[in-house]
């Protein structure tokens, strides 16, 4: 009941395997989630990574953090695995001689950034510097191979971890395909992305994990869907109609036929 999707059945019924935990770069035992909604920590700007600025803790799921820079608005946060580079402790900034810069798109006139600096930071609660793990090292090449099944971040919608698989590997590059969706939300990424987990990921780390959708090729075949009966119904009715593939091969059928006959004849 409380299972939404099993990948040990969608792994058998589409006959995949999964992508050893080694080609990524993640922790074979995964960090605890120390933070809690409110504490501030340091993070790079996402839209601009050079600078590093205050951030808040918005939620937590599994091992990510959801963030949000001080100064900025409602519509720009992001996610980081608590063991990402991009934070750090408020202070380690200082402490290299850096500055703390405002957000890119600061709501508030740029001179009066070291007012709010100060504001927001007196009396807030910082992370402390046990709950920042040590990122993993890179595996030492891209084991990736096609057709080998992950867990990945939906870019688009990056709170969502869902069932990809490798479609294709290019040097360091890999092709992220999101399965039972139409390509919008597929991407290109480095073999050592931290977006990309191994099957079983979410389960480990109590996250939670979207089911395929429905779309075409991967609702073929002979699978009898049965990783789908187990799904909750939020996850119902599907954002995108599945594709008419069967009805429309069946319709098309009869026409070539006659058409085959009409050559024949
Ligand atoms: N309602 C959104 C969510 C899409 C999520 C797709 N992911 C899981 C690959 C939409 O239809 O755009």
């Amino acid at each position: 009941l409380t299972e939404p999707f099993s990948w040990e059945m969608y792994l058998r019924e589409t006959s995949s395997c999964p992508a050893s935990p080694s080609c990524f770069r993640q922790s074979i035992i995964p960090p605890s989630n120390d933070f809690k909604v409110g504490m501030k920590v340091e993070a790079c700007d996402p839209r601009n990574s050079t600078s590093m600025c205050i951030a808040t803790v918005m939620g937590l799921m599994g091992v990510r953090l959801r963030l949000r820079l001080d100064g900025s608005d409602s519509t720009n946060d992001f996610w980081r695995l608590v063991d990402s580079s991009d934070i750090q402790p408020i202070g380690t900034c200082e402490k290299s001689g850096d500055m703390l810069q405002p957000p890119l798109g600061f709501r508030m006139n740029a001179s009066s950034w070291p007012t709010f600096l100060l504001k927001t930071l007196s009396g807030a609660e910082m992370a402390p510097a046990s709950a920042f793990k040590k990122e993993p090292p890179k595996p030492t090449q891209n084991f990736f191979k096609p057709g080998l099944k992950l867990e990945a971040v939906d870019r688009k919608n990056p709170y969502l971890i869902c069932p990809a698989t490798i479609r294709e590997v290019r040097g360091d590059k890999i092709f992220i395909m999101f399965d039972g969706w139409r390509g919008a939300f597929d991407y290109w990424c480095q073999y050592d992305s931290r977006d990309i987990f191994p099957v079983g990921w979410c389960q480990l780390t109590n996250h939670s994990l979207q089911p395929p959708g429905n779309c075409c090729e991967y609702t073929l075949g002979q699978s009898s869907q049965s990783w789908r009966s187990m799904q909750s119904p939020y996850h119902l009715p599907h954002p995108l109609p599945p594709l008419p593939v069967r009805k429309g091969v069946r319709g098309r059928r009869p026409k070539s036929q006659t058409i085959a006959m009409l050559k024949a004849a």
